[in-house]
């Protein structure tokens, strides 16, 4: 038995319009599913949905005691990160998605997607979710509809979006919307029980800019199934924004308050997945004075005010954090917020129903049940398997977070003092330097590369990439394009664009130990920035921009020394010679739409190195 045209109208619900209606009725032609619901983003909803996932094997629901209404799901091997070589940019032309990104032809796509979707609902639930990235009604939120047959997606984006009714009001009024299908891809047969975690090995996260639709086919994880995060808010996003005259940023937002001037600071920061995003949006900073409140840890919307200064909201409404390093010692804020009411995906599960993983601050338990639901004893950790697997996540209430910003829902945003760029990078790149000029952030952001974590399946973890602007997986067009949209931003607000800084927590010595300490102490450069930002300091001259003097950067109280920091600013000429050769390569493969404004950065840059190897 599938459902009806008839049955998806009887299940919707009377502020449904009739072409959120009509979306459902192709898809459940299409999906050929056993039922179909409305979701409506309530409690009743969370509690019965979690619990039928209780009840089916997906989720194991935590001890209420130490977790409430907290859960643990775990995924296939199979299905555990992003899967960058099966998502796809489906412009009508090649040369607009560019060759960062794998184009598919829109209507070739469409072919194959409408076999995949033939019957792939078939056994299960099509649920109809009404979400808004961003709060609701806002000037620069938008909203959207996903379709799914995982009560895992329904969940996760009840926390991570403003997911139910508010936002099919909206719908209704007549606002825009952005249709976003999604299958895990695995029909159950007449009778067949499901899985923990159905998946269809053969995967599909596929991007329609012209149309703005997404679809996506055989993952249930993360970016590649919660599909207003990474394909909405950023690749579908970037594409409207470069229409319409905003960004949309792979970016951290942070209020730093001086707390002796009561004045503040807005911060956004880009560095890829898995870099502690998440941490230096909750920092708790070392130096007194200052206080930190979180805006949001992964993705900002900007646009300019009336005032001409950049505005930026956090679309998202929850944290999709990475979990494996995450304790009270790096940070408590996350710790504090995933108390309750969070999901967890492949940490270990500790004897008496809380979770564990590699990092977190109680020790190793004699006993665990691994990722993959296998016993774990020390034993194992000794052989140097992991009981959480390096890319496990928590999707926890940004409302939760103790450091909440009181103005992280404000509709018009909050205006942006500084962006910073950063990466991994063990060499080379210095702790924090100042653009020179506009043009030269956006050569800081477009040459970042750094060295590859767990949160894409299909990349080398450790090898060196190019990822500008920490956009390369999720830049919806042509690289070259966005970063002259970048400049035509900078053209547009002029000097009330924000100062770009190049930051690099991950510098090491010739042991190959980190010299500085990162987590709260970041503090210390964002110290440095603020009071740039007043005048307060100087900086110097240097090869990849301006450079804190060492005797006006706050260091007190911390056990480094000019030794140290001499090590983080050794700018070799020879080795940026290299590096720039690299970026010069890298930038080949743009051809002529590389904007003329990079190149001749990158022309002063090889002039500083010139002047820097006579020195
Ligand atoms: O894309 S995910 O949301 O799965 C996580 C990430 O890569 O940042
Ligand atoms: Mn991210």
């Amino acid at each position: 038995m599938t459902v009806s045209e008839k049955d998806v109208r009887a299940a919707a619900p009377a502020n449904a319009p009739e072409d959120v209606i009509e979306f459902a009725v192709r898809l459940a032609e299409l999906g050929k599913p056993e039922n179909v619901y409305f979701c409506d983003g309530s409690e009743e909803e969370w509690d019965r949905l979690t619990s039928e996932m209780v009840e089916s094997g997906m989720f194991t629901r935590l001890n209420p005691d130490k977790r409430p209404n907290s859960f643990l799901a775990r995924s296939l091997p199979s299905d555990v990160a992003r899967v960058e070589s099966r998502t796809f940019i489906c412009s009508e032309k090649e040369e607009d998605a560019g060759p960062t990104n794998n184009w598919y032809d829109p209507a070739e796509m469409k072919k194959i997607l409408h076999e995949k979707f033939d019957g792939t609902y078939k056994g299960r639930t099509m649920y109809v979710i009404p979400f808004s990235m961003g709060p609701l009604g806002g000037p620069i939120s938008q909203l959207g509809i996903e379709i799914t047959d995982s009560p895992y997606v329904v969940v996760n984006m009840r926390i991570m979006t403003r997911m139910g009714a508010a936002a099919m009001d909206l719908i209704n009024e007549g606002r825009p919307w952005v249709p976003a299908v999604h299958s895990v891809g695995a029909p159950l047969a007449e009778g067949e029980k499901d899985t923990a975690w159905p998946c269809n090995d053969e995967k599909y996260i596929t991007h329609f800019p012209e149309t703005n639709e997404i679809w996506s086919y055989g993952s249930g994880y993360g970016g590649n199934a919660l599909l207003g995060k990474k394909c909405y808010a950023l690749r579908i996003a970037s594409t409207m924004a470069r229409r319409d005259g905003w960004m949309a940023e792979h970016m951290l937002i942070l209020r730093l308050t001086d707390e002796k001037t009561g004045k503040q600071y807005h911060v956004t920061a880009a560095f890829p997945s898995a870099c502690g995003k998440t941490n230096l949006a909750m920092l708790q900073p070392t130096i007194p004075g200052y206080k930190v409140e979180t805006i949001g840890d992964d993705i900002a919307w900007m646009r300019p005010g009336p005032d001409g200064r950049l505005r930026a909201i956090n679309p998202e409404a929850g944290f999709f954090g990475v979990a494996p390093g995450t304790s009270y010692d790096t940070n408590p804020m996350a710790m504090d917020t995933m108390k309750s009411n969070t999901i967890f995906t492949n940490v270990a599960l500790t004897d008496d129903g809380d979770v564990w993983w590699e990092g977190i601050d109680a020790p190793l338990p004699e006993h665990l049940i691994d990722w993959q639901g296998n016993d774990y004893t020390p034993a194992d950790a000794a052989e140097g398997k992991k009981a959480a697997h390096p890319n496990s996540r928590f999707t926890t209430p940004a409302s939760q977070c103790p450091i909440i910003c009181p103005d992280w829902e404000a509709p018009e945003g909050v205006a942006v003092d500084a962006i910073l760029f950063g990466g991994r990078r063990a060499t080379n790149v210095p702790l924090v330097a100042e653009q020179y000029e506009n043009a030269h952030g956006v050569f800081i952001g477009a040459s970042v590369a750094s060295e590859v974590t767990a949160a894409a399946l299909d990349a080398k973890v450790g090898s060196l990439r190019h990822d500008p602007m920490a956009m390369l997986p999720f830049c919806g067009y042509h690289m070259a394009d966005y970063w002259a949209h970048w400049l035509e931003m900078q053209d547009e607000l002029g000097d009330k664009f924000p100062k770009v800084y190049q930051v690099n927590w991950f510098r090491k010595d010739e042991d190959g130990k980190f010299i500085w300490p990162g987590y709260g102490e970041n503090s210390r450069v964002l110290d440095w920035i603020v009071r740039r930002a007043a005048g307060e300091v100087d900086a110097v001259d240097g090869v990849t921009g301006r450079y804190p003097k060492f005797e006006e950067f706050n260091l007190e109280g911390l056990d480094l020394g000019e030794a140290e920091w001499a090590k983080m600013y050794d700018i070799d000429p020879e080795a940026w010679a290299a590096e720039m050769d690299g970026t010069e390569e890298y930038f080949a493969q743009f051809g002529d739409k590389l904007p003329q404004a990079i190149k001749d950065q990158l022309a002063t840059f090889r002039e500083r190195i010139a002047e820097a190897k006579k020195a």
